[in-house]
């Protein structure tokens, strides 16, 4: 029996990837996400990122808590960490501390990060640990099967809330710019291109960058951050937003029916790493 050729399309994608250099990213394992979901353009967005920086493969780690965003660490060609639930902040901000060569990504949806997570990131943004975080904001709790989120929308129907959610999502993107994030965006993963762009600005930044994604459960949630909702309700930042007025950004993350998408703020100060080696010193001893 003869074996059928490769159709062509597909055969000229694959030659694009493997040519681009993406492919030395992604493990052998693939995604066991659910077909449609929007997590998939998150991978391509890191590996397109780590491919683009040249990030050196020995010297990167991801960190995930549990949910389907934390599977993330198998579908990479990474250093990968998954913790447990909720401590992927801690167990970055270990690793950075222990090694500040390394670059260092968390992952997380939005369950393990605002729910039994919460309490970790204003620690990690106030310190400004030389990591970034990536928040999958799907607005449930998908591996779980469907509970309500801190970040689910008033009235979401869940297994938890069989008759609608009555309360306010939390305004992730306020409470990072509240505690002192030194870079705050937001990037949306049915516009890839731009995905990969804000996480490329995201890891290049030195200091605690936080980049918020939004991505449709297509299994979960068939009516709230689905595609076609998203792609309705999401606008660019305005041209003129200065991303050094935190006031400004303030201003755009009120807006939570209508998500802007970019960079809302951007801070240069000492990291956790700069701030060990200056007490340190004042110690009279040295970092290694
Ligand atoms: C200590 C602890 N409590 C609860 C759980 C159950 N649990 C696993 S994943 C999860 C929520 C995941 O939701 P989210 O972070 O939004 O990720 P998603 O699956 O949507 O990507 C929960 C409650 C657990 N694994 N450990
Ligand atoms: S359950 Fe939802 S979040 Fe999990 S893989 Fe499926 S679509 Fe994605």
């Amino acid at each position: 029996m003869s074996i059928p050729a490769m159709p062509v399309f597909v055969d000229v994608k694959l030659r694009e990837v493997q040519e681009s250099g993406r492919l030395e990213y992604r493990s052998r394992s693939l995604p066991t996400w659910c077909p449609g979901c929007g997590y998939f353009s998150i991978v391509e967005g890191v590996t397109h990122a780590c491919n683009e920086m040249g990030i050196s493969r020995d010297q990167s780690v991801v960190v995930s808590g549990i949910g389907c965003a934390s599977r993330f660490p198998f579908f990479v060609n990474l250093y990968g960490f998954h913790t447990l639930h909720g401590r992927v902040l801690p167990v970055a901000t270990g690793i950075k501390t222990a090694n500040d060569r390394l670059t260092v990504i968390g992952i997380g949806g939005d369950g393990d990060g605002f729910a039994i997570g919460g309490g970790h990131i204003s620690h990690a943004a106030k310190r400004n640990v030389d990591i970034t975080y990536l928040l999958f904001d799907n607005g449930i709790y998908g591996l779980t099967k469907g509970q309500t989120s801190p970040l689910s929308a008033v009235g979401l129907r869940t297994t938890t809330t069989p008759f609608e959610n009555p309360e306010r999502p939390l305004n992730p993107l306020m409470m990072l710019l509240s505690y002192g994030a030194s870079w705050v965006g937001q990037a949306y993963a049915g516009h890839p291109d731009h995905l990969r762009e804000m996480i490329t600005q995201a890891v290049a930044h030195r200091g605690f960058s936080y980049l918020h994604i939004l991505s449709p459960c297509v299994t979960f949630d068939k009516t709230s951050k689905t595609y076609v909702n998203l792609g309705l309700q999401v606008r660019k930042l305005p041209e003129n937003h200065d991303p050094s007025n935190l006031m400004a950004a303030m201003h755009q993350a009120q807006d939570m029916d209508h998500p802007a998408l970019g960079l809302y703020y951007q801070q240069f100060r000492p990291t956790l790493g700069d701030t060990f080696e200056q007490v340190s010193a004042k110690a009279g001893g040295h970092n290694t």
